[in-house]
């Protein structure tokens, strides 16, 4: 073999491993942060989603989730996929309400009370909400509502007064205003570390879902949840737009099929854990029922200059939403 002979059989050889190590190559790994404990329903929704993709794209895109803010911390998690450190990832949008007050449409106290409301008020929104998230660098793939949102006590509780000068675990800035109109203390705290919050003290209320409480087992801290029903804020799982821009089309295509039906089963799941959790707050002691009279008569008329405060900030595009929701 002459030098020339030997280098081409040494090229040709290397494209045939190339060539067979391509598709291996193509295979690309995301990571995708959520924030909510493993068993949550909504970070099972997403391993769910994740194998989903895995399969679609035949292993071309897999998908591993990292739930319990172990990878980024909630309010972390939406700037580390817009900077692509991560591809991917979930977060609660109305914690970015300092970016655009419109972010917070699904926390306005008693717009949207029931899962029918609410799917309703997220038709009216999502063209302005995906708007919003392609200027930031973000592609839109699926939402779930948490469960109605109630208050949560160390003792019981019949009247706003009652409420006064309570330390009181906020998770975005609506709960926050609300924990100041009762004449609450907020103090922000992601659900991954409520139990040891409650805990030590740190905070002795709070509003969420009873899927949080039952996740994070504050029976441990808690003795009364009060049903209010007051909103049904969404967890957004999001892409990176320049990781999606390289997707191909039979892949996009495989991804957008997993995201519908990520969001139908976390709707699901999201009313199915309605009751089954509340019964689990009651099973481990605490005392489960709705809000008195008296008590959401109060709480309704913060909610409406919560409201008011709200359509003030979001402007033209918040009252268009509020507008396109109760024409329906
Ligand atoms: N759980 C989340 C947000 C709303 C809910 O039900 C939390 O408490 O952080």
């Amino acid at each position: 073999m002459t030098l020339t002979t030997r280098l081409m059989a040494g090229a040709a050889t290397a494209a045939l491993t190339l060539g067979a190590a391509l598709p291996a190559a193509a295979a690309e790994k995301w990571d995708m942060p959520m924030a909510y404990s493993a068993s949550n329903f909504h970070s099972e929704n997403g391993v769910t989603f994740a194998e989903c993709v895995g399969a679609g794209t035949n292993g071309e895109i897999t998908i591993e989730v990292h739930p319990g803010g172990s990878l980024f911390a909630g309010a972390d998690i939406k700037r580390a996929i817009q900077t692509g450190q991560v591809q991917i990832g979930e977060r609660l949008l109305s914690g970015h309400q300092n970016e655009s007050a419109v972010f917070g449409f699904d926390s306005v106290p008693f717009l949207a009370p029931s899962f029918d409301d609410s799917e309703k008020l997220y038709d009216a929104a999502k063209p302005k909400i995906e708007a919003l998230l392609d200027e930031q660098n973000l592609e839109l793939l699926y939402a779930v509502p948490w469960p109605p949102q109630g208050l949560y006590f160390k003792k019981e509780v019949n009247s706003v007064a009652d409420m006064e000068g309570v330390k009181f675990r906020s998770y975005n800035n609506t709960t926050s205003r609300l924990a100041e109109l009762t004449g609450m203390l907020p103090v922000t705290v992601e659900a991954a570390e409520i139990s040891q919050a409650f805990a030590t003290g740190v905070a002795e209320s709070m509003v969420s879902s009873g899927a949080t409480g039952y996740d994070r087992k504050v029976w441990e801290s808690l003795t009364h949840f009060y049903e209010v029903d007051a909103w049904l804020p969404r967890n957004y799982v999001m892409v990176n737009q320049d990781v999606w821009a390289d997707v191909s089309d039979a892949n996009k295509q495989a991804i957008m099929t997993c995201a519908a039906e990520a969001e139908a089963r976390g709707l699901q799941a999201s009313k199915d854990y309605t009751q089954f959790t509340m019964d689990g707050l009651a099973e481990g002691g605490m005392t489960v029922q709705p809000a008195g009279d008296a008590l959401m008569g109060e709480l309704r008329e913060i909610g409406a200059t919560m409201t008011s405060e709200w359509l003030e900030a979001a402007g033209d595009e918040g009252k268009a939403i509020v507008d396109t929701f109760k024409a329906q």
